[in-house]
């Protein structure tokens, strides 16, 4: 299917294909096998997405409906010194359990609006979410298997597989210290109910602030291991140009010239008005949005609305904390009937800041330019 990167990226009704999942809300569909569907902007006017509206991402197809009683975690490793096995039951009794409000971001996440287009799925705006997860800590739950001195990286595999055996298995490793990360989870409950289906039941990782490609889902084998894991992908998917972006390290995974995509970068989307939509020119126009980085947390956002003239701050709405996205919205005064140009800009409380246009990248990850949305008023 073919989107337009304009209309991609901001939700333009034009070419998309509507479509629910079983238990989901209809939502705009990328492809039906293996499942990949997002989110339509006017959901994300909650400060959590609701599940049934939560966007769903799979490389594979196999996807099994995994059963409670047979489902086990398997821990190991070569550098795991007592490899165990966990049951649902024995993860959510053993250990202290935890909740975090976090921003599950699709790494690849408006693609669609990269000029000139970049393969993969041509991602609007709505690969993204925010929920409060619920589970343990993943360091309280490898402190148990014992991690040797030799422990460089602990990779994690989901019960999904490909179709073909030649696909390869989405297996994902993180650095040692990040899979200690005190708020490193894996998750048995989003928003309050036991994580859906498509979401990884029973278990999945949650990693604050990295992109969601390491939130592994339907989690089946953690291992913890001494030499850099080289699966597909780690060693080919999902890398960025090094040095381009200003992201956290890996420093097992990296090249001379690339890396693994981590940290979130600073960004924001405004939630309404609609692109392309008409109001009436009233006194005050209200202006909604949403905005997060990779876990410093968003100090400012600020808009503009003669095409990047003059900006005004906008008004930050409750913070759920640093992982979280956080809403914002500002009231407008709108001089004139006619086009109209919206940009936001957010600023995290590192300083960093949303650039004027995206960073490119070869297979399209992090768009974070600010965005700019026309509104007619009549
Ligand atoms: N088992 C499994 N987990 C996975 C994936 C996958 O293909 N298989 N995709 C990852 C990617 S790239 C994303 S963006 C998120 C999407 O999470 P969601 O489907 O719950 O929104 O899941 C991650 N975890
Ligand atoms: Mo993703």
């Amino acid at each position: 299917m073919q989107r337009s990167g304009l209309a991609a990226a901001t939700g333009g009704e034009e070419a998309t294909i509507l479509d629910a999942l079983p238990g989901k809300e209809v939502l705009i569909k990328q492809t039906y096998r293996p499942p990949n569907y997002e989110t339509p902007i006017n959901y994300f006017d909650a400060p959590f997405t609701p599940n049934k509206r939560f966007f769903v991402r799979y490389h594979n197809a196999v996807i099994p409906e995994v059963k409670t009683s047979e489902w086990r975690l398997r821990i190991g490793g070569d550098a795991a010194r007592m490899p165990m096995e966990l049951s649902l039951e024995q993860l959510r009794k053993d250990f202290e359990q935890v909740e975090i409000a976090a921003l599950c971001l699709c790494s690849g996440n408006r693609r669609g609006a990269f000029e000139p287009p970049v393969p993969g799925l041509q991602w609007g705006s709505g690969a993204m979410g925010n929920a409060r997860w619920r589970g343990v800590r993943l360091k309280d739950v490898l402190a148990g298997a014992g991690i040797d001195k030799s422990a460089l990286e602990v990779s994690l595999d989901g019960a999904d597989s490909g179709v073909h055996k030649t696909t390869p298995d989405f297996v994902k490793s993180l650095p040692l210290a990040k899979a200690l990360d005190e708020n490193t989870l894996i998750a048995f409950e989003m928003n309050g109910e036991p994580l859906p289906h498509w979401h990884g039941f029973p278990t999945r990782l949650i990693i604050p602030g990295w992109t969601a490609t390491y939130w592994i889902k339907h989690l089946t084998a953690v291992n913890v291991i001494s030499k850099p894991f080289d699966g597909f992908w780690m060693k080919t998917a999902y890398r960025i140009p090094k040095d381009r972006f200003p992201s956290g390290q890996f420093s097992s995974q990296e090249t001379a010239a690339d890396m693994p995509i981590t940290e979130i970068v600073v960004n924001s989307l405004i939630t309404s008005p609609a692109n392309g939509q008409t109001l009436p020119n009233a006194k005050s126009i209200e202006i909604n949005g949403v905005a997060w980085d990779g876990g410093n947390g968003i100090a400012r956002v600020d808009v503009s609305t003669d095409g990047g003239s003059n900006w005004q701050q906008a008004t930050l709405k409750q913070d759920y904390g640093r992982f979280s996205w956080r809403q914002w919205h500002w009231v407008f005064e709108p001089k004139r009937p006619g086009a109209c140009r919206i940009m936001a800009r957010a600023t995290s409380h590192s300083g960093a800041s949303q650039p004027l246009e995206p960073i490119l990248n070869p297979s399209g990850y992090h768009h974070n330019a600010v965005q700019k949305i026309t509104i007619q008023l009549v």
